[in-house]
C-alpha cells in the first residue's frame, strides 16, 4: 500500500547539529567522540559522542557525593525552586527538545512533544511535592513520649534509562530525587545519548538561574555496559533506578542487592487488553490502535496481547485488521505519519524472529513486513503485525519490543483474566466493557495482577500523577506520582521522651 507510506524528507544530521546548538550542547561532547550515534529516521550517523570510562564513573560519583552533602541541607521548598526553573527551561525549549526526540528515537512529532510535556508535568508535580514530604506522627505507648517519622535525602541516585523514552523517564526520577535532596547520575541508553546531553544542558541553565546549586548535582555518563556496571556496583550510590529489559534489570537488581543498595526497577511489560461483549467497539478500536501501533510498539506499556470475547471477535478483529492495513507508516517528521521507524536493525530482526515463531505455532499473521522508505535505506520501518493465534504459546509470553499484537479468542471473563495474568510480566493491563461487574472484578484482588489496570482505555499513555510500574518480572518499582517519592529518601523513626522518667516499651523493667 504505497500510498500510505510517507517518504523520508532527507537526511537528518544537519538538523541534529542545529538543534544541539540551539539547546546549548557543547560540540566537544558529541562531535569527535568514540561512539557513533545513528538516527533511526534514516539510519545515518548523526554524531560521535564522547564516552565515560569506569574510572570516570568513580570520579563522577565522588563529585555527586559532595554535591549531595551540600544539597541535602537546602530546604526542600527551595530545592523545588530549581525544579521549577527546570520546568521553565523545558517549556521554553519544548519544540527543539521534542524534535530531537523525534530525530534520535524516531517518535512521531506529537509523541516527541508529548514526551517533553510529560517532563514538564512531573516538574510541576515535584514543585508541589517539595512542600509535602510528609512523615507521620505516631501515638507512643509510653507516657510523655511522642513518635514521628522523618524523611531525609538518601544520597546520589543512579538513573539508567532506555531509548524509547529517552528523556521523560529520567525526569520522573530526577524531578523527585532533586526535591528529595538527592544528587543525580544519569546513564542514558547508548542509542539515545544526544537527548540526554540536551537535557543536561537545560538543567545547567536552570542551575545557573537558581544561583547556588552545588557543582555536579546532575551528571550524565554516556557509555555502555561497563559504565552501567561501575554505577550499579558503587556503594556510594544508595539508589539505582533502572528502566529497560527484564534481562538488564535482572543483572542490575542482583548487583545492587549484593551491596544492599535499593533498586527501582521498571522492566519488561506484556500488556493485555480484554474486550468484553458489552464493550463500545468504536472506542475499543481506537484505544487498541493507539496502544498497539503507537510509538511503533516500542513503549514498555504497548499493547501486546488482545484477549477478545468470542461474541465480538468476528466483528472486532476484521475491523482492526483493516485499521492495521491502512495506517500511515514512514518519516516520523511528516504530518500524518502514525508509525515511525524501529530503533535499529536488531529490533527488526527480533520482530521477524518472533513472527516466525508465531507462524510455526500456527498463527495467522497480518502485516509485519519491512517497508521501504525512500532516502532511508538503512532505517527499519515495518508494517505493524496483527497475529491471530489460538493459544498463549511461548512467543506470546515474551516481550518483543516491536509492533506485534497477538490476538486470542476467549469464552468468559474468568478465562480472559487467567490468560491476561498468565505471563511472567506485570506492568499494564486494561479491559473494554460497559458492564460494571466486569470492570470492578478486573480491578479487584482476583483481577489483573499488574501495576496498572485500566478500564475503557488501553494500557499505555499513563499520566504522571499515578505511581508507574509493575509486578513480577516488571521489577516491582514505582516511579512518578502518588507516593513514589519515598523511594528517593530514607525514613527515620524518632521517639522523643519529654517526661522526667524513662518507661521502657513492652513494659520491660531494667532498674539499675
Ligand atoms: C516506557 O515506555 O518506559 O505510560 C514509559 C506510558 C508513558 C510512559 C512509558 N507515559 O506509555
Amino acid at each position: 500500500n504505497a500510498a500510505r507510506i510517507n517518504a523520508a524528507l532527507g537526511p537528518v544530521a544537519g538538523e541534529v547539529t542545529e538543534l544541539l546548538g540551539s539547546l546549548g550542547v557543547d560540540p566537544a561532547l558529541w562531535q569527535d567522540g568514540g561512539r557513533a550515534v545513528r538516527s533511526p529516521v534514516t539510519g545515518e550517523v548523526v554524531a560521535h559522542v564522547a564516552e565515560a570510562s569506569a574510572a570516570d564513573v568513580g570520579a563522577a560519583v565522588e563529585r555527586s557525593v559532595a554535591a549531595f552533602h551540600a544539597w541535602r541541607t537546602v530546604p526542600a521548598p527551595r530545592r523545588g525552586e530549581l525544579v521549577r526553573l527546570l520546568g521553565e527551561e523545558l517549556r521554553a525549549h519544548k519544540a527543539a527538545l521534542g524534535r530531537l526526540v523525534t530525530l534520535e528515537a524516531g517518535k512521531i512529532v506529537s509523541e516527541g512533544l508529548g514526551e517533553v510535556q510529560e517532563m514538564i508535568d512531573i516538574c510541576d508535580f515535584a514543585v508541589g511535592l517539595s512542600r509535602q514530604l510528609y512523615g507521620l506522627t505516631i501515638a507512643s505507648e509510653r507516657p510523655g513520649h511522642r513518635m514521628m517519622e522523618t524523611w531525609h535525602p538518601v544520597g546520589p541516585v543512579g538513573i539508567i534509562t532506555a531509548f524509547n523514552f529517552p528523556v521523560a523517564v529520567w525526569s520522573w526520577n530526577a524531578a523527585l530525587a532533586l526535591v528529595c535532596g538527592d544528587s543525580l547520575l544519569w546513564k542514558p541508553s547508548e542509542k539515545t545519548p544526544l537527548t540526554a546531553l540536551a537535557v543536561q544542558a537545560l538543567f545547567e541553565r536552570a542551575a545557573a538561574a537558581f544561583g547556588d546549586a552545588p557543582e555536579g548535582l546532575s551528571q550524565v555518563l554516556v557509555g555502555g555496559g561497563e559504565v552501567g556496571a561501575a554505577l550499579t556496583d558503587d556503594a556510594r550510590v544508595p539508589v539505582i533506578s533502572a528502566t529497560g529489559s527484564t534481562r538488564m534489570g535482572r543483572i542490575v537488581g542482583e548487583r545492587v542487592a549484593k551491596r544492599f543498595g535499593r533498586s527501582i526497577l521498571e522492566l519488561g511489560g506484556n500488556n493485555a487488553a480484554i474486550v468484553c461483549p458489552s464493550a463500545d467497539l468504536d472506542l475499543s478500536l481506537r484505544g487498541i490502535a493507539f496502544a498497539a501501533m503507537g510509538t511503533a510498539g516500542q513503549r514498555c506499556t504497548s499493547l501486546r496481547r488482545l484477549i477478545v470475547n468470542e461474541g465480538v471477535y468476528d466483528e472486532l478483529v476484521p475491523r482492526l485488521a483493516k485499521a492495521y492495513g491502512s495506517v500511515t507508516i514512514g518519516d516520523p517528521r511528516a504530518a500524518g505519519t502514525l508509525i515511525g521507524p524501529l530503533i535499529d536493525k536488531q529490533a527488526y530482526e527480533g520482530m521477524q524472529a518472533a513472527l516466525d515463531k508465531a507462524r510455526a505455532a500456527g498463527a495467522t499473521v497480518h502485516g509485519g513486513e519491512r517497508v521501504a522508505v525512500a532516502g532511508a535505506e538503512e532505517a527499519y520501518y515495518v508494517r505493524p503485525a496483527l497475529v491471530e493465534i489460538e493459544s498463549q504459546v511461548e512467543v506470546v509470553k515474551h516481550e518483543t519490543f516491536a509492533p506485534i499484537l497477538y490476538v486470542l479468542r476467549v469464552g468468559g471473563l474468568t478465562e480472559a483474566i487467567a490468560l491476561q495474568n498468565g505471563v511472567p510480566q506485570g506492568l499494564s493491563s486494561s479491559i473494554f466493557t460497559n458492564d460494571m461487574r466486569e470492570a470492578e472484578t478486573f480491578m479487584s484482588a482476583e483481577g489483573s495482577d499488574c501495576g496498572i489496570a485500566n478500564v475503557n482505555i488501553g494500557p499505555s499513555g499513563a499520566e504522571i500523577g499515578g505511581a508507574f510500574g509493575g509486578e513480577k518480572e516488571t521489577g516491582g518499582g514505582r516511579e512518578a506520582g502518588s507516593d513514589a517519592w519515598k523511594a528517593y529518601m530514607r525514613r527515620a523513626t524518632n521517639t522523643i521522651n519529654y517526661s522526667r522518667t524513662l518507661p521502657l516499651a513492652q513494659g520491660v523493667s531494667f532498674d539499675v
